[in-house]
């Protein structure tokens, strides 16, 4: 009964229904990009910064990244925030005609 006419004693006057210390955070995804030999990478630099809201710099910083490494983190997010982000990435990157991949991975 949490409508604030609780009174001591009486059935749930002690139950906190969210204890401030167990209050969990949400679990974050990775979100990682993948190399390909055929995206340009000023399209991957471009999705950086649109979707991932990285500056000009962090995301030519990422976009190498990927590019000689193979993989990348574009950023770090709950889950359904990374599979919005990543949808919206395959889809630009389909409309665009180009075969970047992203996939999500647990932290
Ligand atoms: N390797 C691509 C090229 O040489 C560039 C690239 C970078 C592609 C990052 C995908 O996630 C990627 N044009």
């Amino acid at each position: 009964m949490a409508d604030g006419k609780e009174r001591p004693g009486a059935p749930d006057a002690d139950v906190k229904e969210r204890p401030r210390s167990k209050t969990k955070e949400p679990e974050l995804y990775n979100v990682v990009l993948l190399n390909d030999d055929y995206t340009p990478m000023q399209f991957v630099v471009d999705v950086l910064e649109r979707l991932f809201q990285r500056s000009p710099a962090e995301a030519y910083r990422i976009m190498m990244q990927v590019h000689v490494n193979g993989r990348g983190l574009a950023g770090v997010y709950p889950w359904e925030v990374a599979e919005t982000k990543v949808d919206a990435l395959l889809t630009l990157a389909r409309e665009a005609g180009h075969p970047l991949q992203a996939t999500i991975e647990g932290t």
